[in-house]
């Protein structure tokens, strides 16, 4: 028997340099999720969202530490604080989470919460690394930073709340890279974890490199936390996303790599982040992140 899926929203913009992706779990919902996920066959059971006070009532410098820039730090520590405890206590409840962000630094909830008391995978499909720290980053964007904190990479190791006790990186694979910062490309190939950029993609095609993707984050033997920033889509298939990058892959290929993360039976906990419907159009990126879940989740068409 499939496990239910509890919906958890995670409405912040403190990671993002734009503001409105903080509506992001309001027009996911809006965009038709209950439909996809009843038409994949998946009980879902929609948990609200996590508290996130506005930014605006916030101060950005607070707490950001004296040797980089990492704004609105305390903030996400305190929204990821509680979002891994909903996703740890979901999957205790036998479960499977489903986050929507909100920025990509809700990750660090979502892979702290699903790697607790688990030996897990990851997949990331995103345009960029999201392997910046405080130290490293150009803009001070916490979701430039995620995959860092969730692995305990350069300050990091600081940072206990951030890291994922049962995550090691020769379980982590990255695909779809085409936006990658100069010291964070150097973080990445010292890293242990495996990275495919879109040039992979051109030359192997989506299949072979999602097969080989899935491979390394299958390898521990807890099952997989799927984390897919819209951005890892072509903005002309995803143009609501705060950091559009041309040459993402298209509609169909995103299709195919969800539904191969579905015929693995090993999807633990999946995440849809970075919709920002007031850069959007008609919500549609919103809806293809409902689809692209339902896909995820096992949809199938015959
Ligand atoms: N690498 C840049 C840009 C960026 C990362 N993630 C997104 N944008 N969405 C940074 O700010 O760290
Ligand atoms: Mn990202
Ligand atoms: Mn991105």
């Amino acid at each position: 028997m499939t496990r239910p899926v509890r919906i958890i929203g995670a409405p912040t913009d403190y990671g993002a340099n734009r503001r409105g992706v903080d509506m992001g779990p309001s027009a996911i919902r809006y965009g038709g999720l209950a439909d996809q996920l009843a038409d994949a066959g998946v009980t879902a059971i929609d948990d609200g969202d996590v508290e996130a006070p506005p930014a605006e009532v916030r101060d950005p410098d607070a707490e950001a530490p004296a040797e980089g820039s990492a704004k609105f730090l305390r903030e996400t520590r305190d929204v990821v604080t509680s979002l891994s405890d909903r996703v740890a206590e979901t999957l205790a409840a036998e479960e499977r989470p489903l986050v929507l962000g909100g920025d990509h630094s809700v990750a660090i909830g979502s892979v702290t919460g699903s790697a607790r008391d688990a030996d897990i995978g990851l997949v990331w499909f995103d345009a960029h690394g999201d392997f910046n720290t405080p130290a490293t980053s150009p803009s001070g964007n916490v979701h430039g930073m995620p995959l860092a904190a969730v692995l305990g990479v350069g300050d990091f190791a600081d940072t206990p709340w951030a890291n994922a006790d049962g995550l090691r990186e020769e379980n982590v694979a990255v695909v779809g890279l085409r936006d990658v910062d100069d010291v964070e490309r150097d973080a990445i190939n010292d890293s242990d974890v495996t990275a495919f950029t879109m040039s992979d993609i051109d030359e192997r095609g989506i299949d072979a490199v999602v097969d080989d993707a899935l491979e390394v984050a299958c390898a521990a033997p807890d099952g997989i936390h799927v984390s897919l920033d819209l951005d890892w889509l072509d903005p002309r298939e995803a143009p609501g996303v705060g950091t559009p990058v041309r040459g993402g892959v298209t509609y169909r290929e995103a299709h195919f790599a969800l539904e191969s993360v579905a015929r693995t039976g090993e999807l633990r906990s999946l995440e849809l982040v970075e919709v920002n419907p007031i850069l959007d159009e008609h919500n549609e990126t919103a809806a293809l992140a409902t689809e692209l879940a339902a896909s995820g989740l096992g949809k199938r068409i015959l």
